[in-house]
């Protein structure tokens, strides 16, 4: 009985401990990450509409599990570029598109040469869907 409870509070030093650590680490690395998720949210607003009149590159982004804004045009030559704005892994396939697993703040593009309709979904999340419509 006593053993247990010294192993018990052995177990909660280190997880002390550890938390302790985690701690600094996240205040040394947590300068890079604010700017880049400004960037991004700059970018993708400016995108709203889901137009891509006016830029070479056109921006999605992926949020709570959904491709903002789900439903994009663009023009013949356009790229895409997907970027992944959620803790978890996240990828764009389908239509002959297929991308790496994307962590969070990592981006993916695609150049659409040709007129069609490409529709994409999350192969880990394959309830995710999106589409990009390329007009010539
Ligand atoms: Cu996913």
């Amino acid at each position: 009985m006593r053993k247990e409870i010294i192993i018990f509070l052995v177990i909660l030093g280190v997880f002390f401990a550890v938390g302790c650590v985690d701690d600094e680490d996240s205040d040394e690395s947590e300068p890079s990450v604010p700017v880049e998720e400004v960037d991004n949210g700059v970018a993708a607003g400016a995108e709203e509409t889901g137009t891509g009149t006016g830029s070479d590159i056109v921006k999605v982004e992926i949020r709570n599990y959904r491709y903002i804004p789900q439903n994009i045009t663009v023009k013949v030559g356009q790229t895409v570029m997907w970027t992944n704005n959620d803790t978890v892994l996240h990828d764009v396939v389908g239509s002959g598109i297929e991308s790496d697993y994307l962590q969070k703040g990592e981006k993916f593009t695609y150049t659409f040469e040709e007129e069609g309709s490409y529709q994409y979904i999350c192969s880990i999340h394959p309830w995710m869907e999106g589409e990009v419509i390329v007009e010539a």
